[in-house]
Formats: structure tokens, C-alpha cells, sequence
């Protein structure tokens, strides 16, 4: 007999532990039958192992990479060239949860795909970090025209993705479904009322024995400062630039200008060159 499903979507925690914290307590409290991993799981925050062994505990039936696993997977692999600032900020970082991650938690995610289908009370589920092709790009941007929000769901009833880090709820010209909860770990908003409002972003996608569904946004208050001082006692690199990031929302991911100059300041461009060359 099928019963209700209660399904906490969780995407881009982005290494964020004390956000999935307040997360899953929040998804626990009002009954969460079942947590989907949408991806980007690691950094640019502290958090690795403990984070691993966390999302463990609740067993995720989903459990994707998104584009940061797959950028972590590369350099790692000798697949990417460092040739850039972000690329070395990338590799910097990767460095920091590969040494923080066992063998066996590494090589799960190695092993993890982007995208995949379930069936959930009648229902076809596509889950994937972005695109079904691509873990990254900006073809399901909110503002996106409609095409690539077809393809997402074509074939199946539901589509629920991540990567953009903003909540969605947009049905396809057909008619079917396609959700993003935002982002665990690292909420984003161009609108400037919203941009500093950096709750922990999910959403619970519930389906009745009947197939019927239905979609609660969650938005968590959790401890931005306690979340900071785990970064600075864990060493993460680029400390300064999380702890900004935390306190504003504003990433400074693609600042090539900003990470030149970090990266020579502290030393990370010869750390980077001394594992990789450059
Ligand atoms: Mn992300």
C-alpha cells in the first residue's frame, strides 16, 4: 500500500554544515519521509567529512554531483588545467576536502551521476544538479526562455534541480512540473531586498498515495557566526573570502582580479603549481 512521501530537497550545501544542520532539523520537525541530494555538496565551505557521514544518516534515495563535484573530480584527475585565479582557488580548495575526505568518501563521489529518474507513487521524478546533459551552465537560470525547462522534464511528471540557488516553482508548456529548492547552503538573489537574506533554502516535495503532490518552500534561520568560526578553527582556505561571503551573500567566485591577488598574497599559487604545475 503507498503512502504519503515527504520528500526534503536539498541542493548546493556547498560545504556549509552548520545551514544542513538546520536543515535537516527543520525537515525532521514536519516529517520528512525521504531527503534527495541535488549536488555541489562541498565548498567553498569547511565542512568534508562530517558532512558526508551527516547526509548519511539520512540516507539519501537521491544523492547527485553537481558541477563543483565534477570541477573538484578534474583537477584532482589532471582533467583541468589550473590556468586561471578561479581555477586556482578551485584547486586550492579541492586540495582541502580531498585531504579531509577518506579514500571511500571520495571515491563515492567519483562514482555519483548528475542526473537520474525515480518513480514515486505513480509519479516519474527527474532529479538532476542542472541540465540532464550538463551539471553546469546557465540554460535553467530562472529568467531562462522555456525550451530548456521542457527538455529537463520531458518524459517524465516532475523535474527538481538545483545549481541556480534560487527557489523555483515553473510547470513546463506541457503542463508538468519543474522545482528548484535554492540552496542549503548558499541562497542567492539579484533583487537587493533579497540579496541578504541568507536562510538556509529547501523544499519539501510531498506525494499522496493518489500521486498528487504538492510543494512547501522552507526557508531556516541558522547561526551565520558559529558557521564562520567552524571555518576559521577548520583552517579552510581562503577564510577571509568564505567569512565574506557568509556575512554578505555575495560570492567572489569569479572575481579573477580579487583571487590573482589573494592567490599570490597567500601562497596559494605556488601550492597550487607545486601539485599541479602550471
Ligand atoms: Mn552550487
Amino acid at each position: 500500500m503507498a503512502e504519503t512521501q515527504r520528500i526534503a530537497l536539498l541542493a548546493d550545501i556547498h560545504g556549509n554544515q552548520t545551514a544542513l544542520e538546520a536543515v535537516l532539523a527543520d525537515a525532521r520537525a514536519i516529517g520528512a519521509t525521504a531527503y534527495w541530494c541535488l549536488g555541489d555538496v562541498f565548498l567553498p565551505g569547511p565542512a568534508t567529512g562530517a558532512l558526508v557521514t551527516l547526509l548519511e544518516a539520512v540516507h539519501p534515495q537521491v544523492w547527485l554531483n553537481g558541477n563543483w563535484e565534477q570541477v573538484m573530480l578534474a583537477i584532482a584527475g589532471h582533467a583541468q588545467p589550473v590556468d586561471a585565479p578561479t581555477l586556482v582557488y578551485l584547486a586550492e580548495l579541492t586540495l582541502y576536502a580531498q585531504a579531509h575526505l577518506t579514500p571511500a568518501q571520495w571515491a563515492a563521489i567519483a562514482a555519483r551521476p548528475i542526473t537520474t529518474t525515480t518513480q514515486v507513487n505513480g509519479l516519474t521524478i527527474v532529479a538532476a544538479h542542472n541540465a540532464r546533459t550538463s551539471a553546469d551552465g546557465r540554460m535553467l537560470y530562472p529568467a531562462q526562455p522555456q525550451l530548456a525547462f521542457d527538455a529537463l522534464v520531458a518524459g517524465a511528471d516532475i523535474a527538481v534541480y538545483g545549481h541556480t540557488h534560487q527557489q523555483v516553482m515553473r510547470p513546463s508548456s506541457q503542463g508538468q512540473m519543474i522545482l528548484n529548492p535554492g540552496a542549503v547552503g548558499q541562497p542567492y538573489s539579484p533583487w537587493q531586498p533579497f540579496f541578504a537574506d541568507q536562510r538556509a533554502h529547501y523544499a519539501v516535495l510531498t506525494i499522496d498515495p493518489a500521486g498528487r503532490y504538492d510543494v512547501t518552500f522552507r526557508k531556516v534561520s541558522y547561526d551565520i557566526a558559529a558557521e564562520i568560526a567552524r571555518a576559521k578553527a577548520q583552517g579552510v582556505p581562503y577564510f577571509e573570502q568564505y567569512r565574506h561571503l557568509r556575512e554578505t551573500g555575495s560570492t567572489i567566485t569569479h572575481d579573477q582580479d580579487l583571487l590573482a591577488r589573494v592567490n599570490a598574497e597567500t601562497g596559494y599559487d605556488r601550492d597550487v603549481a607545486a601539485h599541479f604545475g602550471r
